[in-house]
């Protein structure tokens, strides 16, 4: 687990799914190059840049992925999540995440939507506030941005 504090008010929890802690050691054409202790680090700066306290944690289990979200609850105002391969199968995670309420964007890695059918389908696409899929670490950046601009009110379009 690691925890970013720069005391400020905002915090938000990141979720990593089963499998993610193999990154950068196995499957780099799909899932690149970094390991996820160098996409935590990323994650732990741009989250200085935004001046928002992140909560990072990984689990292979899915039971601990649902007490992870329960224990959100009161603590964290938003949630970053790649529920790995669960993305797929688990009405369990999704039930979770609909039960706290908070404000959810997923991200993945690769395009789910370019690679076999069966990960197509997502459990948690219709409780998220968005999802964003196949930009490589740089999803987790990008969603982290999108959920803390909906968390501070930014409505990027009304800006225009
Ligand atoms: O693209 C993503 O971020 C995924 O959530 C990654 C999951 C996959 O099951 C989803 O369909 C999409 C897989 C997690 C990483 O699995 C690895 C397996 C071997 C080596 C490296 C990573």
């Amino acid at each position: 687990m690691v925890t970013s504090n720069n005391g400020t008010s905002l915090n938000v929890l990141v979720l990593h799914g089963p499998n993610l802690n193999l990154l950068g050691k196995r499957e780099p054409e799909i899932y690149g190059v970094l390991t996820l202790v160098e996409i935590d680090r990323l994650l732990t700066k741009k989250a200085e840049e935004l001046k928002v306290c992140i909560k990072i944690q990984q689990s292979n289990h899915e039971g601990e992925l649902v007490t992870a979200i329960h224990e959100a609850l009161g603590q964290q105002q938003g949630i970053l999540n790649n529920a790995g391969a669960y993305t797929h199968t688990s009405v369990a995670i999704r039930d979770a995440l609909a039960g706290v309420a908070l404000p959810t964007v997923e991200v993945h890695l690769s395009n789910i939507y370019r690679r076999e059918e069966f990960r197509h389908h997502s459990w948690i696409a219709p409780i998220a506030l968005g999802q964003i899929s196949g930009f490589g670490a740089n999803s987790y950046l990008l969603g982290l941005e999108a959920l803390v601009s909906h968390l501070r009110n930014y409505d990027l379009l009304s800006l225009q």
